[in-house]
């Protein structure tokens, strides 16, 4: 359908892209609409990010509550060059985020 393309990248850009990816995981659940609208922007930016789900593994909804404080998904978790982590709430934040991230990276 017009507007699903995944993003297409040359493979070094891709590579960055896929290296960029490895610090960031999304906290969610599969039938969350606001984490549907996350995947979809994942999907379409075409980012390897690792998806937890936090109501079928006990252990990502605790990780998230003692990191982010809050259990509301979906929720982003962004770990930078240095180590430092940022828990990111609120789907249109999220998108806005990678967006700003990774779109211009072509
Ligand atoms: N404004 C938020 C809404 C997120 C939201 O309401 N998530 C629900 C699931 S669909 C949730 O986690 N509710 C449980 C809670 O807040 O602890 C967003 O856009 O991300």
């Amino acid at each position: 359908m017009f507007g699903n393309k995944a993003k297409e990248r040359s493979a070094e850009h891709q590579a960055e892209v896929d290296r960029l990816s490895q610090g960031l995981a999304l906290y969610q659940t599969q039938s969350c609409p606001f984490c549907i609208k996350v995947r979809r922007e994942i999907d379409r930016l075409n980012l390897p990010i690792e998806l937890r789900d936090v109501s079928r593994n006990p252990h990502y909804r605790k990780e998230q509550i003692e990191g982010g404080g809050r259990a509301t998904v979906p929720c982003l978790k962004i770990t930078d060059d240095q180590g430092k982590v940022t828990w990111m709430y609120e789907s249109e934040d999220i998108n806005r985020y990678l967006r700003r991230r990774f779109e211009n990276v072509s």
